[in-house]
C-alpha cells in the first residue's frame, strides 16, 4: 500500500478515531448517560486500547492531559470547533493554529466544515490555512464534513453526504468524516465522490450494540477506512467492550454478531 498522509493515524489503511470534543460541542449533557467519561483522563485511557488509531480533542485538554499519553495515544488535534450555545448560523470558531498544534505533538489536525452554511465561504478560507500549514509540519488533514445551514433542507439526504464527501477531496483533506448516509450503496457514493480522500463514518446518537455495529460494517464493505466514533463508546456502560468489538469490525472485517461473541468472551 502506497503512504498516506493519514497514515499517522491509521493502521493498515484504517482508522478508529475515538472523538472527544462533545465537552464544547454539545455540552455536558452527552457526559450523563456515563458520568465518569467527564474525566478527560477516562477518554485517554480508552484511547490507549489497541483498536483507537487516534483520539480527537479540542487544544485545551491536549494541553492538559497530552504530555502523559503522548507515547500511547495518537493526537488529532481539533483545529475550530462551536459550542452548543450558539444559536446562530453553523459556523465554528478557528481556536488553534496549525503550528501550536504541531508543538503540541498533534499526528494529524481536524477541521469542521459546514457546507452550505451562510458562513460556507470564510470557513474553507480557514481551511485552507489550516490544510497548508498541516502540510508544512507533516500532519495529516481530517475534515469533519458536516453541510448543514440555511440553505439545505435535508442535511442528512445520500446526495448532500456525498457532496460533502467530496468537498474533502476538493479542499485537500487526508480524511473526510462524513455522517452514515443511511446505506452501504449511498456510502459507496459517497467514497467514489472522495478518490483519493479516505472516507470514515461518523458514530452518531448511541443506539444498540447491532445496529451501530451493522453500520460500521455496512459503510467498511462500501469503501470507508473506518470510523469517528465518540457518543457510541463512551456513553455506554462498557466501552472497552464495544471497542473490542469495533477492533473486530474494523480491522479484521469481522461480521458484527461474531464480533460481538469475541467481545464478550474478552470478558
Ligand atoms: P459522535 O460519534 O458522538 O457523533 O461524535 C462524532 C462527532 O463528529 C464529534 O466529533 C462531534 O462533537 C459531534 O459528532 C458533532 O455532531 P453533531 O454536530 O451532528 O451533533
Amino acid at each position: 500500500m502506497l503512504p498516506h498522509a493519514a497514515d499517522a493515524i491509521s493502521r493498515d489503511g484504517k482508522s478508529l478515531i475515538l472523538a472527544y470534543d462533545h465537552g464544547l460541542e454539545h455540552g455536558p449533557v452527552d457526559f450523563e448517560p456515563n458520568p465518569a467519561t467527564a474525566d478527560p483522563e477516562r477518554l485517554f485511557e480508552l484511547a490507549t486500547h489497541e483498536a483507537v488509531t487516534a483520539l480527537a480533542v479540542q487544544k485545551g485538554v491536549a494541553e492538559a492531559y497530552y504530555p502523559d499519553y503522548e507515547d500511547d495515544v495518537n493526537l488529532l488535534l481539533k483545529l475550530n470547533g462551536t459550542s452548543n450555545l450558539w444559536r446562530g448560523e453553523p459556523n465554528s470558531a478557528v481556536n488553534c493554529s496549525a503550528e501550536y498544534a504541531a508543538e503540541l505533538g498533534a499526528d494529524a489536525v481536524g477541521f469542521t466544515v459546514y457546507g452550505g452554511s451562510n458562513h460556507e465561504v470564510e470557513m474553507a478560507e480557514e481551511f485552507r490555512e489550516a490544510q497548508e500549514g498541516a502540510r508544512e509540519h507533516d500532519m495529516g488533514v481530517v475534515m469533519w464534513s458536516y453541510p448543514r445551514g440555511q440553505g439545505l433542507r435535508n442535511d442528512g439526504s445520500p446526495e448532500v453526504i456525498s457532496y460533502g464527501a467530496r468537498l474533502g477531496l476538493e479542499l485537500g483533506a487526508d480524511l473526510v468524516k462524513v455522517k452514515y448516509p443511511g446505506s452501504a450503496e449511498a456510502m459507496g457514493d459517497a467514497v467514489k465522490m472522495a478518490g483519493p480522500t479516505q472516507v470514515v463514518m461518523s458514530g452518531g446518537t448511541m443506539r444498540d450494540d447491532e445496529a451501530f455495529l451493522r453500520n460500521v460494517a455496512d459503510a467498511i464493505d462500501a469503501g470507508a477506512t473506518g470510523l469517528a466514533v465518540g457518543r457510541n463508546v463512551f456513553q455506554r456502560d462498557d466501552p472497552e467492550r464495544i471497542l473490542d468489538a469495533l477492533e473486530a469490525v474494523v480491522f479484521q472485517e469481522v461480521d458484527p454478531a461474531e464480533a460481538l461473541a469475541i467481545a464478550e468472551s474478552d470478558d
